[in-house]
């Protein structure tokens, strides 16, 4: 059974901006996050940008710097979203979406959509992958490494798939959401 989130996309911007008032001063680095999400060709499509590694935050088991879902994809039901995945490590890690309560399990089985991930996720050799998959059902998600353990260890960011979101954004804890241009 799926869980529902039960937010609107406009609460959550809210609740972002506030925190935005009270953190202060993180507006220059929302920009700079902004490679991290973008519009695609084609309406109703988003591009999302997934490196892992990007820093040593958590021992380098992070995508965009970020884990255990501290940083969050809202994306509206219906749109294709296209990812673009960079391993620059030399740990093996992988991308693959699954239902965020997964996130709290060992193994994070396969993607919640057919071919919602990079090759071959636990042994995840591939360093650049691209994919695509049409966010047709909402819930929480979330892009997890599927690598052995590595979820488990934090290796993860959320995905919201929303009926009420407007456009995509990506929305770091405590700062304002990067919406996707
Ligand atoms: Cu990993």
């Amino acid at each position: 059974m799926k869980r529902r989130h039960f937010l609107s996309a406009t609460t959550a911007a809210t609740l972002a901006a506030l925190s935005q008032v009270v953190v202060g001063g993180e507006g220059k680095k929302a920009q700079a996050d902004a490679i991290f999400i973008s519009l695609g060709a084609k309406p109703k499509t988003v591009k999302v940008l997934i490196i892992a590694t990007y820093n040593d935050a958590n021992h380098g088991m992070n995508f965009n710097g970020h884990f255990k879902g501290g940083a969050v994809y809202t994306i509206p039901t219906g749109w294709t979203v296209e990812v673009q995945f960079k391993n620059a490590s030399p740990v093996p890690h992988s991308v693959v979406v699954v239902e965020e309560e997964k996130t709290r399990k060992v193994q994070v089985g396969d993607p919640y959509w057919d071919g919602a991930s990079s090759p071959d996720p636990t042994v995840a050799i591939a360093k650049d992958a691209q994919f695509s998959f049409v966010a047709d059902e909402a819930g929480d998600y979330a892009f997890v490494c599927g690598f052995p353990t590595h979820c488990l260890a934090g290796h993860w960011l959320g995905l919201e798939i929303s009926d009420e979101a407007k456009a995509p954004v990506y929305t770091i804890d405590g700062q304002e959401p990067v919406v996707a241009k």
